[in-house]
């Protein structure tokens, strides 16, 4: 039928070759993109490198202890159990920036547990001078051991196969790998099984990794880069652009990145953003499919992830963090469209948001603890429930915390802090913690706060009123309050949630960082 073989589910749009214009305003996004300091020395890179050889060796060699000492394996098998690692994330992608974390993957065969891993691979790593900031983190939904190895974060986590070996050959690509698995093992093995497909899917891999650089740097900018804030992770920036790569496929990054903007500025929505036909596989857990799983139907900007079992990597999506994605493709596509004619650059694209002077109105949502491990990062649960609050427009979620240590001298102010009231000029971020301990007043109680920012767009009815309506936001305030308490983590005699209702004028000053102006009120302006 005339048809060439594509990647995708549909044929490409275009497969024509760059134009001289396209090729030059690539150059001149890589450029940029080098001037913003995207990618890494060549000496940072040479260092990952041999890292990961080390750490290869260093699996191998937990393999073989485990397979010797424990299971009492003859030399012979226990030198050919092997053990292998693999790369996921953004540096498995080529996207990673200076300083970044490797994330790793580490398989072994059958006979090793992970109790094994987090007792004999922690043990091996604790041995080693090149190695600090060794940490195991057990409980979490994908277990990780974190570690600094010659200053290159690694996050190493772990897969048991049911196999007696682990060759270096082996690929983990064959979903009847995932046989027989614990789930932790399965969601492990995940992040490496959708980045690999990833990879597969897109026909130009240089040309997917300079537009995925820059669709990265501008999301991060635009802060609409969060999954659990209800934007898109990494994951699901990779995947978009791997589609658009696939609908151009012998385009170049500059091409691409300005399609990119157009099309998912035009996107049907809930349409799905897929880079293949789903899969069925030899598991009993639900892959995507809003046809049978009612929950399915209600993401509202489902891209799905290519790996079996497929699932939507953009579930937190809300109706406000949709808007505002779809506000920021639209500026984009504009942007992109002036640099292509040359009335723009592609600096503009990169220009820092600007959450804090655009509302008149902010919920600051601060939470507690006399830890400093305290992750309660569920506030997109908050604005869903501001959705439904009458006159309000659109609950905008800052995509990031703002934390702050306070040594309090007494009781009273630690009473006060728990309940959210302090002034930030007294306290210290994390950064100057020290310099807050050489203070001469004694420290009663330490207590860790982190801010969240909810920005409030209400809306104006009548053209005639000046004055914002009146907002019942109690409601869906004490309703996520009642929620988060009951959360089994949550501790009610160590730990707080308070929630207040700020104007612009009233933001602390560490929001506004690198010299950003706060909102002039119309009333003040004119003096
Ligand atoms: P950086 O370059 O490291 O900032 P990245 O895309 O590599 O970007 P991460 O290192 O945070 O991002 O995460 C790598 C992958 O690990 C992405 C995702 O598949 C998985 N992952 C990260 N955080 C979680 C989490 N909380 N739960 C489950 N999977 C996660
Ligand atoms: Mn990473
Ligand atoms: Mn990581």
């Amino acid at each position: 039928n005339g048809q060439t073989k594509h990647l995708g589910v549909t044929p490409p749009i275009a497969v024509t070759y760059p134009t001289p214009r396209e090729i030059e305003v690539t150059d001149s996004l890589v450029q940029e993109l080098t001037a913003q300091g995207t990618f890494e020395s060549e000496e940072e890179s040479k260092r990952r490198e041999v890292v990961l050889g080390k750490l290869d060796k260093l699996v191998k060699e937990f393999v073989y202890n485990v397979s010797r000492e424990k299971k009492k394996l003859p030399e012979a098998d226990a030198k050919e159990a092997g053990g292998k690692i693999f790369t996921f994330g953004s540096y498995r992608l080529g996207v990673h920036g200076a300083g970044t974390d490797i994330d790793t993957l580490c398989v072994v065969p059958r006979h090793v547990t992970r109790e094994d891993f987090f007792d004999e691979m922690y043990r091996i790593l604790k041995n080693l001078s090149e190695v600090n900031e060794l940490t195991c983190v057990t409980d979490a939904y994908v277990p990780v051991i974190k570690l600094r190895f010659q200053d290159i974060p690694i996050d190493l986590i772990f897969a048991r196969l049911e196999l007696p070996k682990v060759p270096d050959e082996l690929e983990l690509r064959e979903n009847t790998l995932l046989k027989n698995l614990d789930e932790t093992c399965i969601r492990s093995l995940n992040g490496s099984r959708v980045t690999d497909e990833i990879l597969r899917l897109v026909p130009s891999i240089p040309a997917f990794r300079t537009s995925l650089r820059c669709i990265k740097l501008w999301a991060k900018r635009r802060a609409i880069y969060s999954n659990v804030m209800g934007f898109f992770g990494g994951v699901a920036w990779a995947m978009l652009v791997a589609r658009i790569c696939q609908l151009y496929p012998n385009a170049i990054a500059g091409a691409i990145v300005s399609r990119f903007f157009r099309i998912m500025h035009q996107w049907k929505w809930p349409q799905p953003v897929l880079l293949k036909p789903i899969e069925d596989g030899p598991l009993q857990v639900r892959v995507w499919n809003p046809k049978i799983y009612h929950g399915d139907r209600f993401h509202l900007m489902p891209i799905i992830t290519p790996a079996y079992p497929s699932m939507c990597a953009t579930h937190n999506v809300t109706q406000s963090t949709k808007k505002i994605i779809e506000r920021e493709f639209e500026r984009a596509a504009e942007i992109a469209d002036h640099v292509m004619v040359g009335s723009g650059k592609w600096a503009d694209l990169f220009e820092k948001h600007d959450f804090f002077i655009r509302y008149r109105y902010y919920l600051q949502i601060i939470v507690s603890s006399d830890s400093s491990e305290r992750q309660l990062k569920w506030i997109r649960h908050l604005i869903s429930k501001l959705e439904s609050v009458e006159n309000l427009e659109l609950a905008h979620p800052f995509v990031k915390g703002f934390d702050k240590i306070h040594h309090c001298t007494n009781d009273q102010m630690a009473t006060d802090v728990m309940h959210g009231i302090f002034d930030s000029t007294s306290v210290t971020d994390k950064n100057t913690e020290l310099s807050q301990n050489n203070t001469d007043a004694v420290t009663v109680r330490v207590i860790y706060t982190t801010t969240f920012y909810v920005g409030l767009d209400i809306s104006r009815r009548d053209p005639g009123t000046k004055a914002p309506r009146q907002l019942n936001i109690s409601w869906p305030t004490q309703e996520f309050i009642k929620l988060v308490k009951v959360w089994d983590k949550y501790d009610e005699k160590s730990m707080g949630i308070h929630i207040k209702h700020v104007k612009s004028s009233e933001l602390p000053p560490e929001v506004f960082e690198d010299g950003q102006k706060r909102r002039e009120d119309s009333k003040k302006r004119k003096r």
